[in-house]
């Protein structure tokens, strides 16, 4: 247990949210955002290479938001605040079809955005589950009340597919590597506020731009 890679507790990616919080919680600091969700892919990967067309998705679109940071103009990619502002005064955001814009940061982040929701719920209802709950269909209606939403068919189709593959409840638990079940639901409870505090934020900002249905 010496090594960090061994410690790596499902706790910490999900109290990284906490620090995704700027400007007296106004704001979300981009490049924590994407520290979390880069913790919550290896948490995906640990799962299985059934999931590797889920998380090259996330990993392709947390590199595309890495590159606008690292990029020239990186101070304006700080925040999704400043990003927001930035990408629609500069007119660098396909509003309603696909055009000379096809990776802006503001539909690149409406992506993880949304998966975040899923996330929300699927643990939420992992939390609330009792030892003879199937993680598929926790995960299933989780999905279908979020991402599915915005899915094509045929991507729908994969996902469920891939969802009955997903490992029983107790080792989703073991993998989160917090301690016992008592543990983990005592931990989803202090950790998920965090987290749903970053969504909330986020969708007010999307909302009020009128960008949540970004092509
Ligand atoms: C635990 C099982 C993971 C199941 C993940 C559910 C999400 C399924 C989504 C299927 C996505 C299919 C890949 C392609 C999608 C893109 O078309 C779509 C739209 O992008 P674009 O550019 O085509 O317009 N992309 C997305 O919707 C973004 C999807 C990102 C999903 C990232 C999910 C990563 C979550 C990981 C958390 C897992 C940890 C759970 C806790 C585990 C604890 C042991």
């Amino acid at each position: 247990m010496s090594t960090t890679e061994e410690k790596f507790s499902l706790r910490e990616v999900l109290v990284s949210f906490k620090s995704c919080l700027v400007d007296d919680d106004q704001d979300v600091l981009v490049e924590h955002y994407l520290d979390g969700w880069k913790g919550l892919v290896r948490f995906m990967n640990s799962l299985g290479t059934i999931f590797s067309f889920v998380s090259k998705d996330a990993v392709n679109k947390i590199q595309i938001m890495e590159n606008y940071l690292k990029g020239e103009h990186g101070e304006r990619y700080r925040t999704l605040q400043s990003m927001v502002e930035y990408e629609l005064s500069s007119n660098l955001v396909d509003l309603t079809k696909r055009g000379s814009h096809p990776e802006s940061g503001c539909r690149t982040i409406l992506r993880l955005h949304r998966a975040l929701r899923w996330l929300q719920l699927f643990l939420e209802k992992l939390r609330t589950s009792t030892e003879d709950s199937k993680t598929s269909t926790l995960c299933t209606e989780a999905y279908n009340a979020s991402l599915a939403n915005h899915h094509p068919w045929i991507i729908r189709k994969t996902a469920t597919v891939a969802f009955l593959a997903l490992p029983v409840r107790n080792t989703f638990f073991e993998v989160m590597n917090v301690g016992t079940t008592e543990d983990v639901v005592d931990m989803l409870g202090e950790a998920m506020p965090y987290v749903s505090n970053v969504y909330d934020l986020t969708q007010e900002l999307y909302s009020q731009h009128n960008l949540l249905d970004l092509p």
